[in-house]
């Protein structure tokens, strides 16, 4: 929703693509004292796999914002392409952009966690979206951490506004 208050909670309602047709979560983000409350709670996600082969692992899961609100699968073999790179708006190097988060670790397929952050108010990110990546983030090879495909994605909305009780 448009409005000239704040956004004070948003959401991405997260959908696995091609690669991770059964993932499904939800992302909270809540306005909080000094920046943002993240909340994650994801289903669905691909069994861990070890690194084998030169193929790095499955899992955990790199976990961040892009810059773009689109979500539509595009190409079936290296979906989401349409979110486009890192959200970074204040051109930090990977591993302090703005969106990058905390890994998610699978259990039994199933992860939730919740981390705050200080890099952006919820109305900072109406309308980029959230990806889960096949791999983990290494927090260090640019521009993205090197972690692999896109899994799923999610487009972040303002569910409620400071005044729009
Ligand atoms: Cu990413």
């Amino acid at each position: 929703m448009n409005s000239q208050y704040p956004c004070m909670m948003a959401v991405a309602q997260i959908r696995g693509g091609p690669l991770a047709p059964n993932l499904r979560g939800i992302v909270y983000f809540r306005a909080v004292a000094g920046g943002t409350e993240v909340y994650a709670n994801v289903t669905g996600l691909p069994p861990y796999r070890p690194a084998q082969n030169g193929q790095p692992p499955i899992g955990p899961h790199g976990f961040h914002l892009h810059q773009n609100g689109d979500c539509s699968v595009g190409d079936v073999n290296n979906p989401f392409q349409g979110a486009g790179e890192h959200w970074n708006p204040t051109n930090q190097p990977h591993g302090n952009h703005a969106g990058d988060f905390p890994v998610l670790f699978s259990n039994n397929g199933n992860a939730w966690m919740i981390f705050f952050t200080d890099k952006f108010t919820v109305g900072d990110i109406i309308g980029k979206s959230v990806v889960i990546h096949q791999n983990p983030d290494d927090y260090r090879t640019q521009p993205a951490g090197n972690s692999g495909k896109r899994l799923a994605c999610g487009v972040i909305r303002c569910v409620y506004n400071w005044m729009n009780y």
